[in-house]
């Protein structure tokens, strides 16, 4: 559409009350139009970005989901183990989905975790924002482990990041 073609449009449906003055009153409604483009590209940039926010905050919290529904899930994160401890059949395969539930920004171990059992041989490792599905043997015997995380928030003399596996028989 010209210039001029939106001019006539314009003074067509104009109010009556309103002269029609030069050509410098025309742009107006030009103006306008553009402005409400503007709010309506401001809104959808708005959306667009609030939305990838809300999703990186959510993805944050939920952290990854678990890929193995027979595998015990246990989450570590700087808060600690969730849950801080488990009980198996002594002499039963155990799978374990250990998933981290912290992103790479933290400066303190960057999202790594780790579940280690020293008497047991077992020393796993999982990075920021994933999870690993690992597989042990419980010992032959009843009996009471502690798990550690030697990676963040002080290491395994932090009370936070230790949990206690129970064997019965
Ligand atoms: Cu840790």
């Amino acid at each position: 559409m010209t210039r001029q073609s939106r001019a006539h449009l314009t003074d067509r449906g104009a109010p009556t009350s309103r002269p029609v003055s030069g050509p410098a009153d025309h742009p107006v409604p030009a103006t306008a139009r553009f402005r409400t483009f503007r709010v309506a590209a401001f809104a959808l940039i708005v959306l667009v970005i609030g939305g990838a926010a809300i999703g990186l905050v959510v993805t944050r919290l939920l952290g990854p989901g678990a890929t193995d529904v027979a595998a015990i899930q246990v989450h570590a994160s700087m808060g600690g183990f969730d849950p801080p401890a488990l009980t198996v059949k002594a002499g039963q395969p155990v799978k374990i989905e250990f998933a981290s539930m912290d992103s790479s920004m933290h400066t303190d171990g960057g999202g790594w975790h780790q579940f280690a059992i020293d008497a047991l041989g077992i020393n796993w490792k999982v990075g920021p924002l994933a999870s690993e599905v690992f597989e042990f043997t419980a010992p032959a015997t009843a009996g009471s482990y502690s798990w550690y995380c030697d990676i963040c928030c002080g290491g395994k003399a932090n009370p936070q990041m230790q949990g206690t596996l129970t064997v019965t028989g």
